[in-house]
């Protein structure tokens, strides 16, 4: 059977790479496939948030699921909190992953900064929880960004010590990442070497699912670039991060190859390019960005389906978390 599950975190300025390398994803998979789609606020507490702020941000990213074409009657759509078998799982999964596995992720390592004593306990045991979400629901295919990938891998491994551990063959499938489309790696704005992140101080380095037209205009005009004019040819992009970063955008968002865009665009100066890109993004988001307006001015619906959701995620979920009890010998 064929389970998909994926999530997002409720961290406030949901942006184009979410989108592009996550959500939009999402909406395809629904066709295919069983759909579990969490929005993760276990998660979002790994760093600081307000408490009113994550409230907020919960039903912002649901919204989004649902605006960019989530079905919330055939899929399940719910948040984290909600459903105690993932933190429960999560604990049990603590004691079967191994503490060098963590040590080796480089998210942890970017995202504690300097100074590492200060990070939560929650942040350097985010990849396990995140196995735990996954597992609870026994699920085959996880649609993430390329930034995702290693904690991916830790998912599996970790399924597999737990079969292996238990004698429990076969019980947790591993996982698969879905790496999918031509955006699974959207780069900040400002600066083509880093990724588009929520958590960039600069707001000008992401387009959000919030922007106006014109937000969305003046991000791409200021968007860091080279003087050069585009290439002819996808090898022409190597060495100009920023130019490629844009390049890829308008690619994913039109549904073309990098080379067809280079075909329309190749030989014009970004003046030209960045205006175009700019319609484009407007195109392509503003409906969403106006159904999730809409969607927000009605908080208890949105509440609604997140508890609706939480109930069927229940019902696959605690089965799952009783059978693993009964494997590891609780009574
Ligand atoms: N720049 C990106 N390009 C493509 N995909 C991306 N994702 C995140 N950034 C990009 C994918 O979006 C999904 C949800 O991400 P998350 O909420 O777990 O946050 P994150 O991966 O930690 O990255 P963010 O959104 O930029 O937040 P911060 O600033 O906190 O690091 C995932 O599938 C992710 O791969």
């Amino acid at each position: 059977q064929n389970r998909v599950f994926s999530g997002v975190q409720p961290t406030g300025n949901l942006h184009l790479g979410n989108y592009l390398g996550a959500i939009r994803n999402f909406v395809g998979l629904q066709q295919t496939h069983e759909c579990i789609y969490c929005v993760v606020d276990m998660h979002a507490i790994t760093v600081w948030q307000d408490p009113k702020e994550l409230a907020a941000n919960t039903r912002e990213v649901a919204a989004a699921y649902i605006a960019a074409g989530i079905d919330p009657s055939t899929n399940i759509i719910f948040n984290q909190s909600k459903v105690a078998a993932h933190a429960e799982l999560a604990w049990i999964l603590n004691c079967v992953a191994r503490i060098g596995w963590l040590n080796r992720m480089t998210q942890f390592k970017d995202k504690a900064g300097k100074d590492r004593e200060k990070a939560s306990v929650g942040l350097y045991a985010y990849p396990i929880l995140m196995a735990a979400d996954i597992l609870v629901y026994r699920a085959t295919h996880v649609p993430v960004g390329d930034d995702q990938k290693q904690h991916l891998e830790l998912a599996r491994d970790t399924a597999q010590k737990f079969n292996n551990d238990f004698g429990a063959q076969d019980f947790f499938p591993l996982p698969e990442p879905l790496i999918m489309g031509p955006a699974t790696r959207v780069m900040s704005l400002r600066d083509g070497t880093k990724k588009m992140s929520k958590s960039d101080p600069s707001d000008l380095s992401r387009i959000t699912m919030r922007d106006s037209a014109d937000d969305i205009a003046k991000k791409i005009r200021k968007a860091q670039t080279d003087p050069d004019p585009l290439p002819e040819t996808v090898e022409g992009l190597q060495g100009r991060p920023g130019a490629e970063n844009l390049v890829g955008i308008y690619a994913a968002l039109a549904g073309m190859t990098k080379a067809e865009v280079l075909a329309q665009y190749g030989g014009q100066q970004f003046s030209a390019f960045k205006p175009a890109l700019a319609d484009l993004a407007v195109e392509k988001l503003s409906p969403i960005t106006d159904e999730m307006a809409r969607l927000m001015a009605d908080p208890a619906y949105i509440d609604g389906i997140l508890s609706k959701g939480a109930d069927r995620a229940r019902a696959i979920a605690d089965p799952v978390v009783a059978r693993v009890k009964e494997i590891v010998g609780f009574i």
